[in-house]
């Protein structure tokens, strides 16, 4: 890709806004868009290109608005239509961008599609969701009698039985987020329509959330399939039959070509893609296919757990550099990479990847922030990362909020887990670590809420945010501003080839990137140990410092130092 033809996003940092936890304005203790506009200048001041937005649409919140029951309408909690388009027209004066969350595989299970297709099998859009009647020859309610032995990513089945008409419909996540059915062309096309409304008001484009299990195999007869056995619970892996589904790229296509093709203005789609393979990521994102310009892949966060992310092992850095070199070398010539450490269903990167105990916080924050950005693709920053925002010191159930730790708890204990063990499972991947308000300043609500914050304040928001850090040249901040404006400047950073150099050490990262005649170096510490530099890579004696996370350029690399150097 040449600098003249690469796609403006190619040189693009996106910032994730969680508005629940990102600032409240009216004191009920929920952020809203009242808190986000307030906050824009935090955004500016960054120098971010785009601003996604977690949903914030009508909903009754089952899974913090992952769960919609109206796609045009804003949920009163976050705001107005009207404040909406006040963001849109703000960002747009300050040169950014609008991402809106796409909520699609699902609806709430309060959206009136759903209420309609509920209230009879005759009803003109039963065949919107996935009813299914119980397995053959038992009856509805029996144990074992839902339509396929799936288990939902929240825990249990993934088939909720309707008593009123004793059938079960699909729900890969929580029952409160039925599936729709993307084989029904109506869907499709009242899907594309409201995406058309959404562009029509003036946003960017889409974070498309589990955008590839939109597909589900399903029989000629409506059969669905059986998956293979989860050793120690009483449900199958559904996964082969909905996350590369035989008619995802088809569907893709269609949507673009719906909503997308032909419109003027400079657009971004980013599909999330849980399971998605590096082949597979090549042909969603090859221009030439038109299907979406990059996704997101959970490879590299799940490295450090066994067969579910409660069972969590310990990460070793040569499996990150594997994973993460494959992706770089699979979409080098075709295709992108979004590039990120964590979001809101991800625990925080500086306690999970870095070192979040004080003497190491600050700079392992800066060196994984020096990495991700350094490599190629688009990096997505997570609200209160780029002021090294840490895990929280969880201690009981009581604390959590989230549906998914919840359901976890209540499944795992109630099929014999041992309780402590599941709590402190849950402390260390609980997606509620993302989500505490963001940490503005050192008052007791963090400047969060005057009121009540719908969850805990991170008591170490008196030492670890952004009043803070703003004019201070070492904090993280300044860093991440640091990173950000690079990338804006040099194009080697945005389009340089990636090249991995010492595959096999455990604690030092370190590629190159090079564009026509320029060659960076890129050196990341990941561990307490010095090195001596020279002796690792010889290359780096002499070179220039473009950006370094700790001062000076002394023989030896630092614990978590990073480095940028030009060769
Ligand atoms: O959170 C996860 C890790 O346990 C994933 O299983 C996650 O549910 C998956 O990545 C899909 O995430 C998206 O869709 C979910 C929603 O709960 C997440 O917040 C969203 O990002 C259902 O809409």
């Amino acid at each position: 890709m040449s600098e003249r033809d690469a796609p403006w996003w190619t040189r693009a940092v996106v910032y994730q806004v969680y508005p629940r936890s990102f600032q409240d304005s009216d004191g009920d203790g929920i952020g809203d868009l009242g808190g986000v506009l307030q906050r824009l200048d935090h955004l500016a001041d960054l120098g971010v290109d785009v601003l996604w937005l977690s949903p914030i649409y009508a909903s009754p919140q089952a899974d913090n608005g992952y769960d919609i029951s109206d796609y045009q309408a804003i949920d009163p909690m976050f705001g107005t239509l009207e404040q909406l388009d006040e963001l849109i027209a703000a960002l747009h004066a300050r040169g950014m961008k609008l991402l809106m969350d796409l909520v699609v595989n699902h609806t709430s299970d309060e959206h009136p599609w759903f209420v309609e297709s509920r209230s009879s099998p005759d009803s003109p859009k039963r065949d919107w969701y996935w009813w299914r009647p119980p397995r053959p020859g038992m009856a509805a309610g029996d144990p074992g009698a839902e339509p396929t032995n799936w288990q939902s990513f929240f825990s249990g089945s993934t088939w909720e039985l309707d008593e009123a008409s004793g059938e079960y419909y699909l729900h890969l996540f929580d029952r409160k987020q039925p599936d729709l059915n993307w084989e029904n062309p109506e869907v499709r096309e009242a899907v594309y329509a409201m995406m058309r409304w959404w562009l029509d008001r003036g946003v960017d484009g889409f974070r498309m959330d589990v955008i590839n299990m939109i597909s589900k195999d399903v029989a000629p007869d409506g059969h669905l399939h059986d998956g293979p056995p989860i050793p120690g619970t009483a449900f199958g892996d559904g996964t082969g039959s909905y996350l590369y589904g035989p008619r995802i790229h088809e569907f893709l296509q269609e949507m673009h070509r719906e909503v997308f093709a032909g419109r003027p203005e400079p657009l971004l789609t980013v599909g999330e893609m849980p399971g998605v393979t590096v082949e597979q990521a090549r042909r969603f994102t090859d221009p030439a296919r038109a299907e979406v310009d990059m996704v997101f892949q959970f490879e590299h966060v799940s490295l450090d757990r066994g067969r579910s992310k409660w069972d969590v092992r310990p990460l070793r850095m040569r499996d990150l550099k594997t994973s993460l070199g494959r992706w770089q070398a699979g979409l080098a010539d075709v295709g992108w990479n979004s590039l990120y450490w964590d979001n809101h269903d991800q625990p925080r990167a500086v306690s999970r990847f870095g070192d979040d105990s004080s003497g190491f916080r600050r700079d392992s924050a800066t060196c994984l922030a020096t990495l991700l950005h350094l490599h190629r693709g688009t990096p997505y920053v997570y609200q209160g990362q780029e002021i090294g925002m840490a895990n929280f010191p969880f201690t009981s159930l009581d604390e959590f909020a989230d549906v998914e730790s919840l359901n976890h708890y209540v499944h795992a204990v109630s099929t014999g887990a041992d309780a402590a063990a599941v709590l402190s499972a849950l402390r260390r991947m609980s997606r509620d670590n993302a989500r505490t308000p963001v940490q503005w300043d050192a008052s007791p609500s963090a400047g969060f809420t005057t009121g009540t914050p719908w969850l805990a304040v991170n008591p170490d928001h008196v030492e670890w945010n952004a009043a803070a850090q703003r004019d201070d040249a070492t904090s993280v901040l300044a860093h991440y501003r640091r990173l950000i404006a690079l990338r804006h400047d040099l194009p080697v950073v945005a389009l340089g080839d990636f090249a991995m150099l010492l595959p096999e050490h455990d604690e030092v990262y370190a590629f190159t990137r090079s564009l026509d005649a320029e060659t960076l170096l890129v050196v990341c510490n990941l561990s307490r140990t010095t090195y001596d530099l020279t002796s690792l890579l010889p290359g780096a004696a002499g070179a220039e410092l473009v950006l370094g996370n700790l001062p000076g350029t002394p023989a030896e690399l630092r614990p978590w130092e990073a480095r940028v150097l030009r060769l």
